[in-house]
C-alpha cells in the first residue's frame, strides 16, 4: 500500500515535471542586473536544454537601448546557447533590456527579458 503511495507520487512529480519542461535561462553574458563599464562584442544566453535551432525568426535576440531604441541583434544557436552581435550603434549610458524568444526542444517558446547597465 505504502509503495502505492510513493508511486503515486512520484508519477505525479514526474507529471508536473513534464508539463513544465520548457526549458529555463540558466546565466548570461552580461550578466542580468550587472552593471558593467564597457559594453560586450557579443551577447550569451545559456538554457538549461538544447534549444530548437530552427529557420526563421523563431530564435531571437533584441536589445532596447537606454533611449528607447529597439534593435534585433544579429544571432545564431548553437546547442544550448543563444548568441548575438551586439550592435555597435548602441553604446549610450544607462539600462539595457535584452529580450529573448527561443524554441524549447519540447517546441514551445521561452521568452524574457533581462536587464543590465552601462556606467
Ligand atoms: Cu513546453
Amino acid at each position: 500500500m505504502r509503495k502505492i503511495a510513493l508511486l503515486t507520487i512520484l508519477i505525479l512529480l514526474l507529471n508536473t515535471y513534464s508539463t513544465n519542461a520548457h526549458t529555463v535561462l540558466v546565466s548570461t553574458s552580461p550578466k542580468a542586473n550587472s552593471t558593467i563599464s564597457s559594453l560586450p562584442n557579443k551577447v550569451k544566453l545559456i538554457f538549461a536544454d538544447n534549444l530548437l535551432n530552427l529557420k526563421g525568426k523563431i530564435n531571437e535576440l533584441e536589445v532596447v537601448s537606454p533611449n528607447g531604441i529597439t534593435k534585433t541583434l544579429i544571432s545564431k544557436v548553437k546547442d544550448n546557447q543563444l548568441e548575438g552581435n551586439w550592435n555597435k550603434a548602441l553604446n549610450s549610458k544607462g539600462k539595457y533590456q535584452i529580450k529573448y524568444r527561443v524554441a524549447a526542444p519540447d517546441g514551445h517558446i521561452v521568452s524574457g527579458v533581462i536587464t543590465f547597465y552601462l556606467k
